[in-house]
């Protein structure tokens, strides 16, 4: 997972594809753009699964350039292996700081999303009904032009606030959001609401900021959930798997047997939902037992008294009977971090859309840390840096005046205005609290699948006149739109430089490695052209370059030796110890690391974390969870073959051994998935790697989408499930709420069982 060595080839593969099709290499990169032409009068489907078309300009730009994988958030560097125009090998950047010499599995065939023959291959004007697949191509002037009519219609009639704009991040979502802006809608919606924001929450409203790691230095690391090994972050993965010689102790929670699970010392199988009854209970043993590092709480925090009264009452065995862990384990545990501290994190991790009452459980692990002394000392949580990089001068758009449609303010008064809330947006849609809103632009992002009830988000898209999806792939969301807008895939674009925060902070550097093999373009340049045309054309006055011009102007390094070495850093190790020096304000209400939270006190919430029980299963039930795997990010990638060929479980859902012969199920079978929000079928992986009431259901798979290879489509669509929960600070998904029910479908029952890891899909 690890290795930097790609074995695949690039050319080899784009060969093997065109045989199929009994084109040579040669006649391949002469069929140029007469293929195109042709294709205009082809069937349907072509724009998606032909060859065609696909040009490589033979013009080689370099041999090797460094650039910035984005196959997932972490931006790992890459070096790019560039022969005759077409990219054979991707390589990590050795010295990297964020990935430290990493390219993972995804990164590694970053190849086959470059060559990918079911990519969007131009400007998609749909002409049947929504959702058919009905498509006409179109030339980007015409498909901007046909945008452009239909936004200022609706502007006209609704107000500016009548578009909606809903993205994930990226180097170049910045210019969508740019545009969101000086179009004057606040109804934007990001994806923090549906991945971290209750982490952010609940660890900013302790620390006033949000940490990184020094895993380097670390003795003791307690994992609840956080699937290092398998959802990958860097450097955070990197760091922790260096750190497995033995010398740091790695406890792991999680209901599911992980490969995180499988490195660390101990796994404890907590019930979903009642990690917060662990933390409290460790929080009652340490205090109880005066293991805290009272010079430190003295000196930086505020609260402890009121704390320490608190937890009393969460006792190790009252945890036990509500968290399933034994209660001898809690106290051990707790006393060995007290002990091993400073150098110790009790990680506060990413997807912390689980519960209703994740953001406490998360300000809850940030107390733990804070009671050891466990902030910005070797071994411990360390405050993130920043390097200021210069902007282009940008004509500044109005404020926008007209309030978010949803109440957000009123309702998540915490929770972060730009970002919105996913689930509170679409509500309001739904129950047309706010007519206003009748168009979506939806960029680098795939909410059929990521956001939970996928039947309420076709409601709400059925509610809408006009969707438009800028998007690499044809996704299922994508499909349901009006217009399709093809983005150039990483490697093809040059995005503007980035400056990434971390305890070792960098400006990453994503530059283009081959010209684009489609009529694509990057995000800048279809904002630009959109905002001409409905006559916003000022705000975007200016190229990617004067980005990087801006930037090197504030560095000590220019733009050739920035795209160069593929990063800038000003330093090699993190600075720890500032926080902890005399006069330093951390950004709480006090001005101090917040035991007991004014924030929450003031906004009417719990200002120390409060254990309340989930809902009961109701008999017969399953909680359903759900994650990633190792190999694919999201709902993406399940396209790419070299990874679905070498993953061992792919769509299988996970059901523990008691469940299997409950509902006479074997190994392989297809099975029945039911909620009270919909229905699926996916084969099913018996495992004891899994809680018996517990059901994991990976997440990414069940595309609906004809315009991706059927590999695409196997399994369940997590989102068809998941119903629709919210976390009661941040307003994020809470997408471990829901109970499903399995049961044997007809003709699900595969009598030659083939193993699981034998199992092949075609390419
Ligand atoms: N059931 C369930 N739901 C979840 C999660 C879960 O684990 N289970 N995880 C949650 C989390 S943590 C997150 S962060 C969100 C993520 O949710 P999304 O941001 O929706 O992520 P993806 O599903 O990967 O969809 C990304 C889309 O962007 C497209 N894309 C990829 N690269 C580019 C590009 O360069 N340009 C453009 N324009 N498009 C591109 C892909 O083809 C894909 O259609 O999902 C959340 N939802
Ligand atoms: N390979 C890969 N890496 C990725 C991504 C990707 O899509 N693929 N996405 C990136 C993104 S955007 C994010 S946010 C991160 C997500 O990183 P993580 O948050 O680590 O990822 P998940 O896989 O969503 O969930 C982690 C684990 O939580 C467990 N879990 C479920 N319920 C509970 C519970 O109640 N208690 C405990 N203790 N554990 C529970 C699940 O079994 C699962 O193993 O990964 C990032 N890295
Ligand atoms: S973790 Fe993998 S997919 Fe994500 S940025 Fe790094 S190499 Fe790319
Ligand atoms: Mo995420």
């Amino acid at each position: 997972m690890f290795g930097s060595d790609s074995s695949k080839n690039g050319l080899i593969d784009v060969s093997e594809e065109l045989a199929r099709k009994n084109f040579s290499r040669r006649r391949f990169l002469q069929f140029g753009s007469a293929g195109a032409a042709t294709l205009t009068f082809a069937p349907l489907l072509s724009f998606f699964s032909e060859y065609g078309e696909a040009q490589i300009d033979p013009g080689v730009l370099e041999e090797s350039i460094r650039s910035t994988c984005a196959l997932c958030v972490n931006k790992c560097g890459l070096i790019a292996r560039v022969h005759d125009g077409v990219v054979h090998k991707l390589d990590p950047i050795p010295d990297h700081p964020k990935s430290r010499g990493m390219l993972c599995a995804r990164g590694n065939s970053g190849i086959k999303v470059l060559y990918d023959p079911n990519r969007l291959k131009s400007p998609l004007i749909r002409t049947g009904p929504r959702g058919a697949g009905q498509w006409r191509q179109a030339s980007w002037e015409e498909a901007l032009d046909h945008i452009a009519k239909n936004l200022l219609e609706i502007r006209q009639k609704h107000g500016p606030e009548g578009v909606m704009f809903s993205s994930t991040e990226g180097f170049q979502e910045h210019f969508f959001l740019s545009f969101a802006e000086a179009w004057g809608s606040p109804n934007v919606v990001r994806h923090p609401t549906l991945c971290l924001a209750s982490m952010i929450n609940g660890t900013f409203n302790t620390f006033g900021s949000v940490p990184e790691f020094d895993f380097a230095n670390s003795r003791y690391v307690i994992m609840a959930g956080a699937n290092r090994f398998e959802s990958l972050v860097t450097p955070d993965s990197v760091d922790l798997m260096r750190n497995l010689d033995g010398r740091t102790k790695i406890v792991v929670l999680d209901p599911r047997f992980t490969i995180t699970a499988s490195k660390a010392h101990e796994w404890l199988p907590v019930k979903p939902g009642t990690d917060l009854a662990f933390a409290l209970a460790m929080l009652h043993v340490i205090i109880g037992e005066g293991r805290q590092d009272q010079e430190f709480i003295d000196r930086y925090t505020v609260g402890f008294e009121e704390l320490a009264d608190h937890v009393k009452q969460y006792s190790p065995e009252w945890a036990q009977s509500e968290c399933g862990i034994d209660a001898k384990r809690i106290r051990k545990i707790a006393r060995e971090f007290a002990d091993a501290a400073p150098r110790v994190v009790f990680y506060p991790g990413r997807r912390s859309s689980w519960t209703t009452n994740d953001t406490q459980f998360r300000r809850a692990i940030a107390i733990v840390n804070a009671v050891v002394g466990a902030w910005d000392r070797p071994g411990a949580s360390v405050p993130k840096a920043k390097i200021s990089i210069g902007e282009p001068d940008i004509f500044p758009p109005d404020d926008i005046e007209v309030a978010r449609c949803d109440a957000l303010m009123e309702d998540f008064p915490l929770a972060n205005k730009k970002d919105g809330t996913y689930l509170g947006v679409r509500d309001q849609i739904l129950q047309e609290k706010d007519n206003h809103i009748r168009a979506w632009m939806i960029y680098k992002q795939n909410p059929l699948h990521s956001v939970p009830e996928s039947r309420k988000t076709l409601e709400m898209m059925n509610k809408l006149d006009f969707i438009v999806t800028i998007d690499t792939m044809p996704s299922d969301t994508a499909w349901m739109s009006d217009v399709i807008l093809p983005e150039s895939v990483y490697l093809e674009r040059t995005d503007p430089p980035h400056s990434i925060s971390g305890a070792v902070p960098l400006v990453a550097v994503r530059q283009q490695v081959v010209k684009p093999r489609f009529d694509t373009k990057p995000c800048l340049d279809i904002m630009k052209s959109l905002a001409e045309r409905v006559d916003l054309g000022e705000y975007f006055d200016y190229t990617v370059d004067d980005w990087f011009d801006a930037a090197a102007s504030t560095l000590p390094v220019s733009v050739e030796e920035l795209k160069r070495k593929g990063f800038y850093t000003d330093r090699e190790l993190p600075e720890i110890g500032n926080t902890l020096k005399d006069g330093f304000r951390f950004r709480t209400k006090t001005g101090k690391i917040e035991l007991r939270s004014q924030r929450y006190a003031d906004a009417g919430y719990d200002p120390l974390p409060v254990y309340r029980p989930q809902t009961p299963l109701p008999n017969g039930k399953y909680r359903l969870l759900t994650g990633r795997t190792a190999i694919y990010t999201h709902s993406s990638l399940q396209n790419v073959s070299w990874l679905a060929d070498e993953d061992p479980d792919g769509p299988n859902v996970w059901i523990h051994p008691d469940a299997a012969s409950r509902h006479g199920v074997r190994d392989g079978d297809t099975i029945g998935l039911r909620t009270d929000y919909g229905e699926a079928q996916a084969p099913v992986k018996i495992t004891n790697r899994i809680r018996p009431d517990s059901v994991f259901v990976p997440h990414g798979f069940g595309h609906t989408s004809p315009g991706l290879h059927e590999r695409s489509r196997r399994g369940a669509r997590s989102s068809d499930l998941i119903g629709t929960f919210q976390d009661e600070i941040t307003g994020n998904a809470a997408m471990h709420e829901t109970a499903v029910e399995i049961f044997p479908v007809p003709g699900g029952h595969h009598e030659e069982h083939i193993p699981v890891s034998t199992r092949r899909v075609g390419r």
